[in-house]
């Protein structure tokens, strides 16, 4: 009786560290999402902080008239001056992979915004 409880608590063990195994992996292939609001004044969060090697999104909603805010860019990472209509999310797809801090900026280069990337 003993031992059929070992076994059985071998087979469970094992299959509770395999799904383990596997929501870790998925976690990790997912990629982070952080909400980012263009206003009139400037980004909501002004300043992102990423881990050195992560993919995340950055998902940009202009919440403001103001025309200085209806353009974003971030050339550190490649992605162009891109529209960014009144109160519908745009997705940026964020690759950190050099240490530093970069810029982000509106169309003009008048709002600022800053990504941070961090060795692990
Ligand atoms: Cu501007």
């Amino acid at each position: 009786m003993k031992i059929i409880n070992l076994y059985l608590g071998l087979i469970l063990g094992s299959l509770f560290l395999t799904g383990g195994v596997f929501l870790h992996n998925n976690h990790i292939d997912e990629p982070r999402i952080i909400q980012v609001t263009a206003l009139a004044n400037g980004y909501d969060p002004a300043k992102i902080t990423l881990k050195k090697g992560e993919t995340v999104k950055l998902v940009v909603t202009r919440k403001t008239d103001s025309m200085c805010a209806a353009k974003i860019k971030f050339p550190d990472f490649g992605i162009p001056t891109t529209d960014l209509p009144k109160d519908k999310p745009v997705t940026f797809t964020i690759k950190a992979d050099k240490k530093g801090t970069f810029k982000f900026t509106c169309g003009m280069n008048m709002l600022k915004g800053t990504i941070v990337v961090s060795e692990k």
